[in-house]
């Protein structure tokens, strides 16, 4: 099921009582941000804010937000439906992932309703939260897609970005070199052009969601959107750059980044995906706006970043899971039968790999393939073997207790690799992004799988490693058919 904008969404929500409405007034200064937090924690629902401080009388007075904040609303962003388990959200991910959809052009759209130019662009004129006590100021793109094109090939990309307000008419936006906004940068930089950029809030939630995944910079997340819901995402021109939006977005800021080192402004600290605030305080591109296009009574999408469990959490679970699985079939890996980036990370930082394991060296070949991939994704690999379920985190433990020694093919750190610059735990004086890219990495395997070098023994039935303890085969018939006669029912009967 394809949602056509925010509303059809925010409707379905609310017909599943998954979107609460706050009413009383609440101020953009940490409070929202507050709120957010607590509804998070006790799993409530998503959040419609409307009637913000300071924005009772301005054109845009709601904010939305934790809107993918559990799995249920990721798979309903889908089509799927509630309780869909998570690896099957992914399996989804990855087979629609694989038949990307063009986007068709219209000319017209609601997010033309409202064409501000010039003297009337007011960014202080939008319901933007400050997040949280130390974050540096205003952001915004915590939750939206940032547009550019790659002015070689003409390929739009959609990243999610932040951006810092700096005043009613300047953003500062965070920006690295090996991010497709970036390396579309160094090439404006080039011909001594400023970049044409579009901030797009508000639409169907496949484009936080597509702006959000690592896929290769020759894939517009355009077509991955219209793979998503399965219909052509409906494109309209902007009005002072050559870039094309969702023409039913609720708001869109046009404008272009200077690319003149001069006209960078002081951008950071803010409250990051990682739960700590990161990303130092320094000079960053600015965006200067030309344009605000938006809907009639437009509402602003943001999300909370932080501890675990937030949006970021969730979507970053399910995007990194199925790009780390994709990327391991592609490279020809063998027998992957499994991959989840549990929801304590964001970016695929740590992540959990069942294979069924074909030879000792099977775990780093994996962890190999993944430490290979983009920086900043895939820091702690932990494999397991097919009797292990990686979505249960005690059988996942059990196996690091039980089947790691701390030896050479247990535990397995890969010295040096490109890492993150937002990461809290890499020293600071490993983070010089003219040596190390962004930061320097050390990477880490955990080989949870059986040791294949262990000798046969008799007493193990002939099996190379001790057996789990566990009944025959027999037993399970014969206790399966005898089930009620002990008294107890069957599985699928009701109590
Ligand atoms: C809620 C959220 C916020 C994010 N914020 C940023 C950010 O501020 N800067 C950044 O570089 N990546 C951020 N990311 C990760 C990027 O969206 C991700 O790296 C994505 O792949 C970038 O798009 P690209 O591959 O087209 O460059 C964020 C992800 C999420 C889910
Ligand atoms: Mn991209």
């Amino acid at each position: 099921m394809a949602f056509s904008d925010l509303r059809e969404w925010l409707s379905f929500l609310e017909n599943k009582s998954q979107l609460h409405r706050i009413n009383a007034p609440v101020h953009w200064d940490e409070e929202l941000g507050a709120v957010t937090r607590k509804a998070l924690d006790q799993k409530l629902p998503a959040l419609l804010f409307e009637n913000i401080k300071d924005h009772q009388d301005t054109d845009c007075r709601r904010v939305f937000v934790s809107s993918l904040s559990n799995y249920d609303r990721v798979a309903w962003m889908l089509g799927l439906t509630e309780g869909t388990s998570a690896r099957e959200i992914i399996q989804t991910v990855r087979e629609r992932s694989k038949n990307p959809i063009k986007p068709l052009r219209v000319e017209e759209g609601p997010v033309k309703e409202n064409i501000k130019l010039g003297k009337d662009i007011d960014l202080l004129k939008l319901p933007i939260p400050k997040w949280n006590p130390l974050d540096a100021g205003r952001y915004l793109m915590t939750f939206g897609g940032v547009v550019t094109k790659d002015p070689d090939t003409g390929i739009h990309n959609v990243g999610l970005y932040r951006c810092q307000v700096i005043d009613e008419n300047t953003l500062g936006i965070l920006m690295h070199p090996d991010k497709h906004h970036g390396r579309h940068f160094a090439k404006y930089a080039e011909r001594n052009e400023p970049m044409p950029v579009a901030l797009v809030l508000g639409w169907d939630q496949v484009l936080p969601f597509c702006a959000a995944a690592p896929y290769s910079h020759q894939v517009s997340e355009y077509d991955m959107m219209g793979a998503f819901r399965q219909r052509p995402v409906e494109l309209i021109r902007c009005e002072t750059i050559d870039l094309e939006v969702p023409a039913s977005a609720e708001i869109v800021i046009e404008g272009f980044i200077s690319t003149d080192p001069s006209d960078f402004v002081m951008e950071g600290p803010f409250g990051e995906f990682t739960g700590y605030y990161a990303g130092e305080k320094g000079l960053k591109p600015s965006i200067k706006v030309s344009c605000i296009t938006y809907r009639n009574n437009p509402i602003f999408q943001g999300t909370l970043e932080g501890k675990p469990i937030v949006e970021d959490n969730v979507v970053e679970s399910v995007n990194l899971s199925a790009y780390a699985w994709n990327t391991l079939d592609a490279m020809g890996i063998p027998d992957v039968t499994d991959v989840y980036c549990p929801l304590a990370t964001g970016f695929g930082t740590n992540i959990r790999v069942q294979i069924k394991k074909g030879f000792q060296g099977h775990a780093k070949q994996v962890a190999a393939g993944l430490f290979a991939v983009q920086a900043g994704c895939f820091k702690n690999v932990i494999v397991v073997e097919e009797d292990i379920d990686i979505h249960d985190p005690i059988q996942v433990e059990w196996a690091f207790a039980y089947r790691v020694d701390a030896k050479e093919d247990g535990i397995v750190i890969f010295p040096g690799f490109p890492g993150s610059g937002l990461d809290p735990s890499t020293p600071p004086d490993i983070k010089d992004p003219h040596v190390h890219g962004r930061a320097r990495w050390n990477r880490l395997l955990i080989d949870a799988t059986r040791d294949w070098r262990f000798v046969p023994r008799e007493q193990w039935a002939g099996h190379r490693y001790p057996p789990v303890v566990w009944y025959s085969d027999e037993m399970d018939q014969l206790t399966a058919k005898r089930w009620n006669e002990y008294g107890f029912k069957q599985k699928n009967e009701k109590s």
